[in-house]
């Protein structure tokens, strides 16, 4: 074979023998190449075993393995006119182009030869990379993302295309006994929830593999392998079409793109926002919201946008592509088939938030919790400083006092419930009486009495916080021991529900220094116990430990180095975990202490699955941290944090932080805050709130977020 059948990433330029990467048969890489022979295991915990990929194509110059941007060949360059073909279409943050050319196919199609330019081959390994926002599908059509036909016989060489819950891949295998086609089938890939998604579909002989959104790929073996030698002679690429009106792209598409010769996960992934992972998209597309000059329509496809205001137009043929904005619902919809199909659902955004009410409490507040009863309502328990800690209802849109409990310092209250029952958990910071045993305290629902009644004591050490969570049917309790006297480094205790004596035993204690706070959460089939340690007797600098739950009971998962540690927050942003540490105090009683040791960073980790383990993914600085509350207005995620001492005075600001991709949580919101201590965000019927404790004066705040 001589260059000048190869393809522009296998020019003479570079010094590999021509032909290597997708033009070698499958047995020769490794040895022809002259550079790394071994395989690399890649892929980390796949499901299905590990896939093996030679190093040949990963450690091919990048100049040479070009990623072919499929989508970007059908765009016209940006300062020609409109093209009938395409409309650029913002959606959930993100631009894509709505392919509107239903009726003439070939508008959004290219010979192969435009980018096999001295090759008429297809590559022999390759991955396909699509990002997309598909509708809701009659449960057996199909669409197609893109296709290869070879025109003159019509025949399909490759292809993708889709139904509601599958996707399709299909190539032309010819053998001497003649052509048929092969389809590759991957079963329950959720494609149909209108939110963008990622597919790196990668291929290597008989092995299909999948990743959807940076997850973890399912493969697929076939007997079938992908041909060496697929001719492109004579043929054209398809967007969104099988040259057909039947069957055609209704949906949004932002990338497309072939790279030859190896798997674009490893290019892709992990990613900040694994559901619009780019490899290549169209510069077009690019842009990103929010700067100023992004505001004006400098590209036609926006220009031509055309939309409808009123009530419902009609939506058939002629009105294709039109967008109909519905001002009473606040919705864009595009006209596709027949059918109005929402773009941008009603989006409600926060604007800012407002003194709701403000409640005395008979002292400082520390933890507080929300609940709700069913068929009682909504209900606040405040953990007060002193001998009582007050129970609140929502009532008439306020918070009143509905029970008053006896405690003693109290720090925390825990909300669960195990079948239909329901209790409360209290920890006590203090003994009654001195001398006595430290007692906290778990509480029932009576039905009958509609109060909450004592249930079972449990004896704590200066307990801070329980945690309450079920694994495998199982009801658990983990209380937080902070000290016994004056040694911080003792044993927290996890407590197991015994259905047949009612009662919570003890089932494992972790070691754990100055423990302040467990937060439970599962991945997947895993559970996770995570303890905030805030000191060891002369540092608060210590590790603060994440455990997993392996053949009854926890083991060691992950250790995160900590300041003062007071609070662990889990929330989810789509398909990604992240875990918030609240640092309140940076203290070595060994080094020289630092005025501004309460000024300090907390610190939000995500999880790496393929790494499987937290990586940190944001600073952010803190004023002695308490607490982190995770809530969500619209389509908007926000953090709020207690910021409770700047090293002078209890007057800071909490501030609100909204999620911003990839700028990771920005600050929007400042609110002043007294010796802040505790966050709760709760919805009713009439809005959504926000409350905070203080500390340090006898009054929590009800705020209330204002949206439009
Ligand atoms: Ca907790
Ligand atoms: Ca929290
Ligand atoms: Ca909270």
């Amino acid at each position: 074979m001589s260059c000048g059948r190869c393809a522009p990433w296998c020019s003479p330029r570079s010094r590999q023998p021509c032909g290597l990467g997708w033009l070698t048969s499958p047995a020769e890489p490794a040895a022809t190449w002259p550079g790394s022979p071994e395989s690399v295991l890649w892929g980390g915990p796949r499901a299905t075993g590990l896939l093996r990929i030679t190093t040949a194509a990963l450690s091919l110059p990048p100049t040479d393995l070009r990623p072919l941007d499929i989508l970007a060949e059908v765009v016209p360059p940006r300062d020609s006119s409109p093209s009938g073909g395409l409309r650029m279409i913002q959606a959930q943050g993100a631009r894509g182009f709505h392919l509107s050319a239903v009726d003439s196919p070939r508008l959004l199609s290219f010979p192969a030869s435009r980018i096999f330019l001295h090759c008429d081959l297809f590559p022999e390994e390759f991955s396909i990379v699509v990002t997309l926002k598909v509708f809701n599908l009659p449960p057996k059509k199909n669409e197609y993302v893109f296709t290869v036909v070879e025109e003159a016989s019509d025949t399909l060489l490759v292809g993708l295309r889709y139904s509601s819950d599958k996707l399709h891949f299909l190539f032309l295998s010819q053998e001497l006994s003649g052509s048929w086609q092969t389809r590759v089938t991957f079963q329950d890939v959720p494609l149909t929830d209108n939110q963008w998604h990622t597919l790196v579909l990668a291929v290597s002989e008989g092995s299909f593999s999948l990743t959807v959104d940076c997850s973890v790929p399912t493969d697929v073996m076939v007997d079938t392998p992908f041909p060496m030698s697929l001719t492109m002679k004579g043929s054209r690429f398809f967007i969104g079409s099988r040259r057909r009106k039947k069957g055609t792209f209704t949906g949004l598409l932002r990338q497309l793109v072939l790279l030859p010769g190896s798997d674009a996960t490893s290019q892709m992934c992990p990613s900040r926002n694994s559901r619009l992972a780019v490899l290549s998209i169209p510069s077009v597309l690019r842009d990103l919201t929010g700067r100023p000059e992004d505001e004006r329509p400098h590209y036609p496809y926006e220009a031509d946008m055309k939309v409808t205001l009123g009530p419902r137009p009609q939506c058939s043929r002629t009105e294709d592509a039109r967008f109909w904005f519905d001002v009473s619902r606040r919705g864009l919809y595009l006209c596709v088939g027949n059918e109005w199909i929402s773009m941008i659902e009603a989006k409600v955004k926060l604007d800012y938030v407002e003194e709701y009410q403000s409640l005395s409490t008979p002292s400082e507040t520390l933890g507080i919790e929300v609940f709700t009863i069913p068929h009682v309502g909504l209900l606040a328990a405040a953990a007060n400083r002193q001998a009582s800690s007050t129970i609140y209802k929502w009532v008439d849109g306020k918070f009143v006092s509905y029970q008053i409990l006896a405690t003693h310092q109290a720090q925390a209250w825990k909300y669960f419930t195990i079948g239909k029952k329901v209790f409360l958990a209290v920890a006590n910071l203090e003994p009654k009486d001195k001398g006595q045993q430290e007692l906290s305290v778990i509480y029932k629902w009576s039905p009958r009495k509609l109060k909450f009644v004592t249930y079972q004591r449990i004896v704590t050490h200066s307990a801070r916080d329980w945690e309450a969570f079920e694994i495998a049917g199982e009801s658990f309790l983990a209380v937080a021991n902070h000290r016994q006297g004056d040694n911080h480094n003792i044993d927290s205790v996890i407590y197991k529900w015994n259905p047949r004596s009612g009662q919570f035993e003890a089932n494992q204690t972790l070691a754990t220094s100055g423990a302040y706070d467990w937060e439970f959460f599962t991945v997947g089939p895993y559970s996770f116990l995570a303890v905030a340690n805030t000191f060891n007797g002369t540092s608060t600098k210590v590790f603060s430990h994440m455990y997993v739950w392996l053949l009854g009971s926890f083991q060691l998962f992950q250790s995160f180095l900590t300041f003062g540690a007071a609070d662990w927050e889990v929330f989810h942003i789509g398909e990604r975990l992240f875990l918030a540490v609240a640092n309140s105090h940076s203290y070595d009683s060994e080094a020289r202490v630092q005025n501004n040791s309460y000024t300090i960073n907390s610190v939000i980790y995500e999880l790496n699955v393929t790494a499987q383990m937290f990586v940190k993914f944001q600073d952010i600085p803190t004023y002695s941290a308490l607490d982190w509350e995770f809530f969500s207005v619209g389509e908007d995620y926000f953090l709020v944090v207690a910021n409770s001492f700047d090293g002078e005075s209890f007057s800071v600001n909490s501030i609100i932080y909204r999620w911003q991709g990839y700028e990771g949580f920005v600050a929007v919101h400042h609110l002043p805050t007294f010796g802040c201590r505790d966050w709760e965000a709760f919805n009713t019927t009439t809005g959504s709130y926000l409350m905070y404790s203080s500390a340090k004066e006898p009054l929590s705040r009800v705020l209330r977020l204002k949206m439009s």
